[in-house]
């Protein structure tokens, strides 16, 4: 069988401190072939880091969803893996994610609530939210996921374009899971543990973007 080609794709905005270790643990991997690094226009030395690591930079100024949906689209392996800068994620956990797609799946998806999986990054509330949003869309849709609002993914590239992902911020993840649900791509989950961030603060507002994945929801509800 021929070797799959793998490309990460990793938003960032201000994350000069996590993504040299994010970096140092994808390398170490060995089966990583292209590291796209999208920034919001940090103020501090993310751009430089990635560049030293050989990365691929992109620049996007709208949000956490416009610069994956970049960085996916100029993406060139045949596997495509979204993570986050902030530490939060087990690099090693890609061998999971990537043999998902090899097996057959379009999207293999990590989720933090099936056995294997945890979080050490959520606050009960936001649990909370995510089990809210978990039951709308499979109720919508007939799904059985149940993890929603998590970005450490592997999509095959050749659906990336089928998917036609217009989200700008935090509502990203969601739209992937409802339109991959709408189009009847082949989806799997495999269990993840996400760790909490490194060093830093998030940029996820619990509110506002909670308030923009029931948005994001109820808008798919009524398209078709
Ligand atoms: N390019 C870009 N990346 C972002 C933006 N907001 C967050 N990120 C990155 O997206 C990833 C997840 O963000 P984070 O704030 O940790 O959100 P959380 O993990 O959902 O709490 C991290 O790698 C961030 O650096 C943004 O506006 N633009
Ligand atoms: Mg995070």
């Amino acid at each position: 069988m021929k070797r799959s080609k793998v490309s990460v794709v990793i938003p960032t905005l201000n994350e000069e401190k996590n993504l040299p270790i994010v970096l140092k643990d994808l390398k170490k991997l060995g089966i990583v072939d292209e590291i796209i690094v999208v920034d919001g226009y940090s103020k501090d030395k993310t751009v430089e880091v990635a560049k030293k690591f050989g990365c691929k930079v992109l620049y996007d100024n709208k949000g956490k969803g416009s610069a994956l949906r970049l960085g996916m689209k100029k993406a060139t392996g045949d596997i495509v893996i979204s993570m986050d800068a902030d530490c939060s994620m087990i690099a090693k956990e890609i061998i999971l994610l990537k043999a998902g797609i090899e097996a057959g799946y379009d999207i293999c998806m990590g989720s933090r609530f099936i056995q294997g999986g945890g979080t050490e990054d959520m606050p009960l509330f936001r649990k909370f939210g995510n089990k809210v949003f978990v039951f709308l869309v499979n109720l919508f849709w007939g799904m059985r996921y149940s993890d929603l609002c998590y970005g450490y993914r592997a999509f095959r590239k050749s659906i990336i374009d089928k998917l036609d992902l217009k989200r700008d911020g935090f509502g990203i993840e969601t739209e992937i899971s409802i339109k991959a649900a709408k189009k009847k791509l082949r989806v799997l989950e495999v269990p993840s543990f996400e760790k909490s961030r490194k060093f830093g603060k998030g940029n996820l507002r619990s509110f506002r973007d909670g308030w923009n994945i029931l948005m994001t929801i109820f808008s798919e509800l009524f398209k078709r």
